[in-house]
């Protein structure tokens, strides 16, 4: 049996967004200093320090051929204007796709080239987005509850965070008079 590993089912819970054994981990707003365009409604929400995201993944050893799987609980939130979001990633391996499905709640995901073409891809539950070789990745929670999806990815994809953590994405996506827009990000072109 030295080559086979044991085959496993696990329990997701559709309304937490849990998954049994998973590894856990949680992004708070001080772990996403930098990636808000307002600086100021930043450090005024720092105070209370919301939670904006929570992961539950099941992880392999970096090889290739296997594959990882998480969900994702992104908070509904703002900071200023800009919606919660993920960090958003290239993968380390870049040419390495992936798929997401939508669980609960409201949001899309902003993708982008390394030459920084972005597109928007708005998610509801049932939706199904394929995130081709080399484009980041980051989804936004545009909704008044909790948007809940499943991410499934190569093992050995790894994550590239410097990248998007230095420059953004080239679009924000922000509310305004009550609509969600998606907008040039202004501290793109410095
Ligand atoms: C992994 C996959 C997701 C994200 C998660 C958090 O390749 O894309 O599981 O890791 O949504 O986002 P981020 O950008 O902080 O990793
Ligand atoms: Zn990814």
């Amino acid at each position: 049996m030295g080559l086979y590993k044991e085959p496993f089912g696990v329990k997701l819970d559709f309304e937490s967004g849990v998954i049994e054994n998973a590894k856990k981990l949680v992004r708070k707003l001080s772990d996403m200093k930098g990636y808000y365009v307002d600086v100021e409604a930043y450090e005024a929400l720092l105070k209370e320090n919301p939670v904006v995201y929570e992961v539950y993944a099941i992880e392999q050893e970096e090889k290739d051929g296997d594959l990882n799987f998480a969900t994702t609980v992104l908070h509904p939130g703002k900071v200023g204007n800009e919606f919660f979001m993920t960090k958003g990633h290239y993968h380390a391996k870049a040419d390495r796709a992936e798929v997401y499905f939508a669980l609960k709640g409201k949001g899309g995901m902003l993708l982008q080239t390394p030459e920084g073409e972005a597109r928007w891809v708005p998610m509801e539950p049932g939706t199904i987005v394929y995130v081709p070789p080399y484009w980041a990745h980051r989804t936004v929670n545009t909704g008044h509850e909790p948007f809940i999806f499943l991410a499934l990815y190569p093992a050995d994809a790894g994550h590239d965070y410097g990248t998007i953590k230095e420059k953004g994405f080239s679009k924000i996506v922000v509310e305004k008079d009550g609509e969600v827009v998606i907008e040039d990000n202004p501290r793109w072109a410095e």
